[in-house]
């Protein structure tokens, strides 16, 4: 076992029952062209997550742990897309038109790919998911529980979005989430903070957050 030291207060888990999972960390939304840009957000601001999630990454790898990349994007058909979901956005762009780094959202497009500060290694968990939670419509479920996966280390983009559906859920399921504060981002500074604040707050409602130097240190 060991103890990480975190919000609400300090959480023991065992690595061999926990995952990292590293949610979206796509070109599409940390790169300029890609979806992220196209909704008119400032990309740049997410790359402040990406040397903890490497760091994570790193000590994760080194203990065992099971590691997963998700990836949000849709069939080229656009037939896995809520109409709801692509009439929305601000700009002329919209999810499954050209982009610079291909179609957008699309999988199998350059822009839908992982950046390449972050690449899965093989035989890591790559979760194509067409929403923001990582459980719907994907067998993450499964694949934890063939694992025997019980707590879950979450890193990613972005912080109030695919981060926190995913978080939400898993704590329905009955995991124990750790939100690694460094290692996700937002485009809203100020999301950010609350989404993070949301988590630990009330006893830790939705789970806890801590930040990466105590993951790593915890796991090495
Ligand atoms: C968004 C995500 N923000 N990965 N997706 O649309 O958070």
């Amino acid at each position: 076992m060991i103890e990480i030291t975190a919000k609400p207060y300090p959480l023991r888990l065992d690595p061999a029952s926990s995952a990292l999972i590293v949610i979206d960390m796509q070109r599409d939304f940390l790169e300029p062209g890609g979806f992220g840009a196209m909704l008119g957000n400032d990309v740049s601001l997410l790359r402040s997550a990406i040397v903890p999630c490497q760091r994570l990454l790193e000590v994760a790898r080194k203990a065992g742990m099971l590691v997963i990349h998700t990836r949000e994007g849709h069939r080229p058909d656009l037939s896995d897309a809520p109409p709801a979901k692509l009439a929305r956005g601000k700009g002329p762009t919209r999810i499954g038109d050209l982009g610079p780094m291909g179609r957008i959202l699309i999988r199998g497009e350059p822009g839908h790919d992982f950046i390449p500060e972050l690449y899965p290694l093989p035989g890591e968990v790559v979760l194509d998911k067409p929403g923001k939670g990582s459980f719907c419509q994907t067998d993450l479920a499964l694949i934890l529980a063939n694992r025997g996966i019980r707590s879950l280390l979450v890193a990613g983009v972005t912080t109030e979005v695919c981060v926190h559906t995913t978080v939400r859920e898993a704590n329905d399921r009955g995991f124990e989430c750790v939100v690694v504060s460094d290692a996700v981002a937002s485009y809203f500074p100020e999301f950010h903070r609350v989404a993070l604040d949301m988590i630990s707050a009330q006893g830790g409602i939705f789970g806890w957050v801590a930040d990466s130097t105590a993951v790593c240190s915890a796991l090495t």
